[in-house]
Formats: C-alpha cells, structure tokens, sequence
C-alpha cells in the first residue's frame, strides 16, 4: 500500500508537469488559456470552434482544481499531490472517478472534430498544447492499443489513461514516461 502510494505520488507530480503549460510551478487560469491558445492555432479553428477549445480548457481546469480554480488561485505541486493523496486515502474510487473526469474533459478537448474518436493529429496537437513534441506523442499514439483506421476508440483510450495515472500497471507507465523525456 505504502509502496503504490509513492509510485502514485511519482505520477501526479510528472502529471502536475505536463498540466503546468507555462511551465511557472503552479496550475492556474494562464495554463488552461495557454493551452487552448496552442490548440486553436495548431487546428487553424474558426471563431465558434475556437471558444469551444477556450472553454473545454477552462472546464478542464475546473474540474482539476475545484474551488482554487473558482478563486483564481495558483496551485503548487505539493498542493496538487497532497490534495490527490487525501483522495485517494479517504475513498480511492472517488479518487478514480475524479481523475476519470479529468481525463475524459481532456478527451473531449481533443476531439476538436467530435467523432468520439481520437485521430493521431487530434492527439499530437492536444499534446503539443501540453508542451509534448509532436515526434514523441506521434511514436507513442503508435504505441497505443486497439487503434482501428489510424483513431483510438474514446472510451478505451480514456480508461487507457486513467490506468497511467492512478493505475498500477508498470510497463504502461514507462512507455508514457519516456514520452516526458
Ligand atoms: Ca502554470
Ligand atoms: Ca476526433
């Protein structure tokens, strides 16, 4: 138990990394906005789909962070992992289900076109928005499981995720590691 709880730990903190886009050492309003500033430029969107980006950014970021969000205030790391630490301590499935959330906001913020499939360009550029460059997240899409036509299947992939990074499979987490490299 103690042993999962630190390599969970690990985990949040290289998440917390990839979730903080302008690199400042907190999460906050910026990063979202930033994020889906790259988005909106990478998929060239028109108006209406670019507030939609804006805002599935932002809801992202609300469901992250909660009430810090609400108040505009900065996250720091040990924040961040203290916060999901008592999570996971008072009820790991509620734990489960919030990163669930997360993840599939993060889904549902690459899917620009809304087909509930994941296309690799999808995936590189929500990743590029994360900071990830694109040679390493267009090897890794490769990497992922039952693609079918080039796309991943939404619901697979987010359950796929949820697993990196609440999960304990270990040689699924060094391949995503490796993409942080
Ligand atoms: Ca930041
Ligand atoms: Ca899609």
């Amino acid at each position: 138990m103690a042993n999962d709880l630190d390599l969970l730990q690990e985990k949040w903190r290289l998440w917390f990394k990839m979730l903080d886009i302008n690199n400042d050492g907190t999460l906050s309003l910026e990063d979202w906005t930033q994020g889906a500033e790259t988005m909106i430029r990478e998929h060239n969107l028109n108006e209406k789909y670019a507030e939609v980006a804006m805002a599935s950014y932002h809801r992202l970021g609300a469901l992250l962070l909660g009430e810090s969000m609400k108040d505009n205030k900065a996250v720091t790391v040990d924040q961040f992992v203290d916060n999901l630490t008592s999570f996971y301590k008072e009820d790991s499935e509620k734990a489960q289900k919030y990163i669930f959330n997360v993840i599939r906001q993060l889904f549902l913020v690459a899917d620009v076109n809304r087909d509930a499939l994941i296309s690799q360009e999808e995936f590189v550029i929500m990743m590029k928005s994360f900071g990830i460059k694109s040679e390493k997240s267009r090897q890794f899409y490769e990497k992922l499981p039952r693609f079918q036509l080039n796309k991943v299947p939404m619901q697979d992939a987010i359950n796929w995720w949820v697993d990196v990074w609440f999960g304990t499979d270990a040689a699924r987490w060094q391949t995503v590691k490796q993409m942080f490299d």
